[in-house]
């Protein structure tokens, strides 16, 4: 059961090389803290990217918020996980038809397969969307996520979608290696999938507006997800960046050994 195995032995499982690098990642780092950096200025997102970058094992970005985006934040981002060592997951939620999300994958102002070593789909359109971003992001050893379920209040990501979803995922291993997820799902023979879990808070329990948050121990624990997918709970205003960033590290860590000494 993949749960109760160490990031570091899973990585032998994965043929895709991003997914084994990335859980190599996390072993030598001991961190399975993923900043959700949703900030509007290219300055913010790179200083607090440098802040927070000792504590993460990848920078979640939604670079279309971003109001002076241009190529050379790419190259900083870029720079900086190299300096930091975590890698990058443009939340692109791709959910176009699969000749579409060709294009907007690799193509537009942002050319996200570029830089991005994961990115995550809907699977609203059907089984296209994934052999479309395959198509781009196989040669370039890229991988994807599938939203399964979804964090917010009355998601429709549910019951039959979700176990659709995780069908999907299965028939296109090489490529998909895992969930935007609440929870671990069962595994089937061969089976390793990466699960990350955002709605992540230790103070708050919701924002107003549907999101919902649960504590690190909950969601990797007893959940038995594994990365910790954490925002505003790292830099909301009057927060120190890297102070919550490494409360968020401990505890997504110490959730985690406790999980896999089940
Ligand atoms: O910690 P927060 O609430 O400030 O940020 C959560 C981040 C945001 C969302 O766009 C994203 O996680 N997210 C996702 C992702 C990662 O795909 C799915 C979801 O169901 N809920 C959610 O909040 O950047």
């Amino acid at each position: 059961m993949s749960a109760t195995k160490s990031y570091g032995e899973r990585a032998k499982l994965h043929s895709n090389p991003t997914a084994k690098a990335f859980l190599e990642l996390m072993e030598r780092k001991k961190t399975n803290l993923s900043l959700a950096a949703d900030l509007t200025s290219k300055a913010a997102l790179i200083e607090l990217a440098d802040k927070v970058g000792p504590y993460i094992c990848l920078l979640k970005t939604h670079i279309d918020v971003v109001e002076d985006f241009d190529q050379d934040l790419v190259d900083q981002l870029t720079a900086l996980a190299k300096k930091h060592d975590f890698m990058i997951f443009e939340d692109r939620k791709f959910a176009d038809i699969g000749n579409t999300v060709k294009l907007q994958y690799s193509s537009g102002i942002y050319k996200i397969a570029s830089w991005s070593d994961i990115t995550n789909a809907h699977t609203v359109p059907g089984e296209g969307i994934i052999r479309g971003l395959r198509d781009i992001g196989l040669p370039l050893n890229r991988c994807l996520l599938l939203l399964a379920e979804m964090s917010s209040a009355g998601t429709l990501a549910k019951g039959d979608y979700t176990t659709t979803t995780v069908e999907l995922a299965r028939k296109y291993k090489d490529f998909v290696v895992g969930f935007i997820a609440m929870r671990r799902y069962e595994d089937k023979e061969g089976d390793d999938f990466i699960y990350m879990t955002p709605g992540v808070g230790l103070d708050q329990t919701t924002d107003g507006l549907g999101q919902q948050w649960k504590h690190p121990e909950v969601v990797v624990r007893d959940l038995g997800c594994d990365v910790i997918i954490v925002g505003r709970g790292i830099y909301d205003q009057g927060r120190d960046p890297a102070h919550e960033a490494q409360r968020y590290q401990e505890a997504g860590w110490k959730a985690y050994k406790e999980r896999i000494q089940l």
